[in-house]
C-alpha cells in the first residue's frame, strides 16, 4: 500500500498528548492505519500508554488493555490463547511498549512468547531511553548519550555501554517475522507492518523513534533525525522472513558525526568518542551485511 492510499480514519485519534516532533505519535498513528479496526492493544507503563490514555480520555480507537510494565508478551499471549478459544483468532493482538519495556524489564516474557511462537505482533518503539519517566538510560540507549543516569561529569560523560541488539535477540528465537523500522522511511515502514499483518506466529517489529524532549533536538527534525540514522549505519533496515534475512536499505556511510550534532544529548562528546562509535558502527555494519548473506 502507498502512503497517499492509507484510509482516512484515525484509530490512534487527535486528542492525544504526545510532545511536539514524537516519533512514537508518528509510529503508532500510521501502524493503527495499516492494522485497521480487527486490533486489540496491549500496552504496559510508557509515554504512549501517558499521552494516549490520560484519564478520562483515550485516543485509541481499538480495544487496549493497559498491563504490567513487565509482561507485556504474557497478557498478549493469554489475550490470543482466548480469542483463539472464541473462534476469533482473526483479530490481530499487539503488544506494543518501549525500549525500557521491551529490552530489559519484558525481555523475560517477551522471550518466553516467541520461544513459543504465540500469534501476536509485538512492537518495540526505540526511543532509546526511559522517557516517560525523566530520560533514564536503557540497554537500548547508544554509546555517547546523555541520559539523568548516565549524566556528564569529569571522569564518565554519557553512557559507557554500546546499544543492545534487540532485533538480532529476536531473530535468535527462530520466529516467522522479526523487521526494524523507521518513523524516517514511512514507505518502508508500511509496507514491513502490511507483512506483518498477513502472517500468523509470533512477528517483531523494532520501530526507530526519536524523541525531540529526550534526544534534546528540535521538534522539527524528528523524521531528518531518523532518515539520518539510517544513512549513517546507526540505524539498519532490514527483514527477517521465516529465517530469510533482507536488508531494505544500505546506508550511505554518511559520518556519525552529521548524526550526532543536531542532538544535545552527544553534545558533550570527545573525538575520541566519536571515532568509538564510528568503528562500533562499521563493525555492526558488516556483520549486519554478512549476517544477512548467511541467512539467504
Ligand atoms: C515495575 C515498574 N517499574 C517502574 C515503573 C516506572 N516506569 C513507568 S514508565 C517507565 C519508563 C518506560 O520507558 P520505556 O519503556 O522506554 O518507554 P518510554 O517512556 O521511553 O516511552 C518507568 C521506569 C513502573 N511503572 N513499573
Ligand atoms: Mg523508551
Amino acid at each position: 500500500m502507498k502512503l497517499k492510499d492509507l484510509p482516512d480514519e484515525e484509530l490512534f485519534t487527535r486528542g492525544h498528548t504526545a510532545c511536539a516532533g514524537c516519533g512514537a505519535a508518528i509510529a503508532v498513528r500510521n501502524l493503527m492505519k495499516v492494522l485497521g479496526p480487527n486490533t486489540m492493544v496491549v500496552n504496559p507503563a510508557c509515554c504512549l500508554l501517558i499521552f494516549g490514555a490520560t484519564y478520562p480520555y483515550l485516543a485509541w480507537k481499538v480495544p487496549f488493555h493497559h498491563v504490567a510494565f513487565e509482561n507485556t508478551a504474557a497478557c498478549a499471549t493469554g489475550m490470543s490463547r482466548a480469542m483463539k478459544v472464541l473462534g476469533k483468532d482473526e483479530t490481530l493482538i499487539m503488544g506494543i511498549a518501549g525500549d525500557g519495556g521491551t529490552a530489559d524489564i519484558g525481555i523475560q516474557a517477551l522471550s518466553g512468547a516467541a520461544e513459543r511462537n504465540e500469534n501476536m505482533l509485538y512492537v518495540m518503539y526505540d526511543n532509546e531511553a526511559y522517557m516517560n519517566t525523566g530520560i533514564q538510560r536503557s540497554g537500548s540507549t547508544p554509546f555517547g548519550a546523555w541520559t539523568t543516569t548516565t549524566p556528564v561529569g569529569k571522569v564518565k560523560a554519557g553512557k559507557s555501554n554500546f546499544k543492545k541488539d534487540m532485533p538480532l535477540i529476536m531473530m535468535a528465537h527462530n520466529v516467522p517475522y522479526v523487521a526494524t523500522a523507521s518513523v524516517g522511511h514511512i514507505q518502508d515502514f508500511i509496507r514491513k507492518f502490511e507483512k506483518a499483518k498477513s502472517m500468523k506466529g509470533f512477528r517483531y517489529i523494532q520501530v526507530f523513534t526519536p524523541c525531540p524532549t529526550g534526544w534534546r533536538h528540535d521538534t522539527a527534525k524528528t523524521v531528518e533525525i531518523a532518515k539520518l540514522a539510517v544513512d549513517t549505519g546507526m540505524w539498519t533496515l532490514y527483514e527477517s522472513e521465516n529465517g530469510k534475512v533482507t536488508i531494505s536499505k544500505k546506508p550511505k556511510m554518511t559520518p556519525v558525526a552529521e548524526y550526532l550534532k543536531p542532538q544535545g544529548r552527544f553534545r558533550h562528546m570527545s573525538e575520541e568518542d566519536v571515532k568509538s562509535l564510528q568503528d562500533w558502527v562499521m563493525k555492526k555494519w558488516e556483520a549486519d551485511e554478512k549476517y544477512a548473506q548467511c541467512r539467504q
